[in-house]
């Protein structure tokens, strides 16, 4: 467990067990009481919410003694806080969204709360910001001009993101793309999305993503494809393990409780990057998980899901260094051409004119040929469960 750096937010293990139709399951735990238990499993670090530590309503004052007293408890537990982010999506004042509400004084408060995040985010010497836009969005399309949407919503971003580089803190964004839930439709539902308006944006070097497993499979996307695509823009800022079993609402369940082969294929390009393409950027933030202990959990429960998240992750991490390695599947890889990929298709200095001069293959027997692509996903099966 060592060999990977593990964190958790305190919202996951921290969730009581609320849904719309039940109340609280467990009880509350002050957020410093983490720490020590959550070090102990073997985690590296934690990350949290503005209100996951003091009150929406609460002063100046409790609020900087609430996340200093966390900070201390993370410091003696040998945890790092990697990650801090805001909650623009409890309060009712943030029912039409933080940044894209259609009311001015709304997204000025919600600017406001969300750089006031940011200087405890460096306070306490996280790297990344994270922005979830939680009620960012609409159920009906009649309520919104969904081009203002996007402008206020990038006037937000760069705001924030200038505001980073002029305080010269060392900390990157990540957006946090999600379909739906809470509102009908969530603004940048896919990571895609998020890629296109960073492209849009001023200070958009220092913004990037962070995806979650979930989010991506609610929209039955392959999210190991859509980390890969964020990998390839140098955008894959930080990440949420979870896991999600097809549309339905957010399930938050433990990483590889989901969708597993999806699962191993996420920790494969996660630990061993794209072997084919070595010059490729790597992925070295933290492992975050950001999952819900199922409600039907005691406080047992709460310690036996965040083992399983770690435990998973580092399992498959293994299956998946001896997939990599086996020669079986390499020769395998081979045969279904996966290196060739790597290959530019014109040669260097070669035209259109050039291409439509050269020889092709016959396209009859190109039709014909093998991939094995089902031998070689039969092989990760094996290495997946330990054959
Ligand atoms: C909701 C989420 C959020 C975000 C968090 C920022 C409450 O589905 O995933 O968790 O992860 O706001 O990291
Ligand atoms: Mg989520
Ligand atoms: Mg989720
Ligand atoms: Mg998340």
């Amino acid at each position: 467990m060592q060999d990977h750096k593990f964190s958790f937010g305190l919202w996951t293990v921290g969730w009581q067990g609320t849904d719309p139709f039940g109340g609280n399951t467990r009880r509350a735990f002050e957020p410093w009481e983490y720490a020590d238990k959550l070090a102990e499993l073997g985690a590296w670090g934690i990350t949290f919410h503005d209100n996951d530590v003091y009150d929406f309503d609460a002063d100046e004052a409790t609020a900087k003694a609430r996340v200093s007293q966390l900070k201390d408890a993370a410091d003696k537990a040998g945890l790092v806080v990697e990650m801090v982010t805001t909650n623009t999506f409890s309060h009712p004042i943030f029912k039409d969204g933080g940044l894209t509400s259609n009311d001015r004084g709304v997204r000025r408060f919600g600017l406001k709360k969300i750089l006031n995040a940011v200087d405890i985010a460096a306070e306490v010497g996280a790297t990344t910001f994270v922005m979830w836009g939680g009620r960012e969005g609409a159920e009906y399309d009649s309520s919104k001009d969904y081009f203002a949407a996007h402008a206020r919503y990038a006037e937000g971003l760069d705001t924030v993101a200038g505001y980073i580089k002029e305080q010269g803190y060392d900390l990157r964004i990540g957006l946090e793309p999600k379909p739906n839930e809470p509102r009908g439709d969530i603004l940048l539902p896919t990571i895609g999305h998020a890629l296109g308006l960073i492209a849009t944006l001023e200070h958009g070097d220092i913004v990037g993503l962070n995806p979650e497993v979930g989010h991506e499979q609610m929209a039955n996307l392959n999210f190991t494809q859509g980390i890969a695509l964020a990998l390839y823009c140098d955008k894959l800022f930080h990440i949420d393990l979870n896991g999600q079993r097809g549309l339905k609402y957010d399930q938050d369940l433990a990483f590889g409780h989901g969708d597993l082969m999806s699962s191993f294929f996420t920790v494969d390009l996660l630990v061993n990057g794209f072997p084919a393409s070595p010059d490729a950027p790597r992925y070295t933030g933290p492992i975050h998980f950001d999952y819900k202990p199922s409600r039907t959990e005691g406080i047992e429960g709460i310690w036996d899901s965040a083992k399983a998240n770690m435990e998973t992750f580092s399992l498959l991490a293994d299956r998946a260094k001896s997939f990599r390695e086996d020669p079986a599947v390499q020769e395998l890889m081979r045969e279904a051409s996966i290196f060739e990929l790597t290959e530019p298709t014109l040669a260097e200095g070669e035209t259109v004119a050039d291409l439509r001069q050269a020889e092709m293959p016959d396209p009859a027997a190109k039709g014909e040929r093998e991939y094995r692509f089902v031998e070689l996903q039969q092989a990760a099966m094996r290495h997946l469960l330990g054959a």
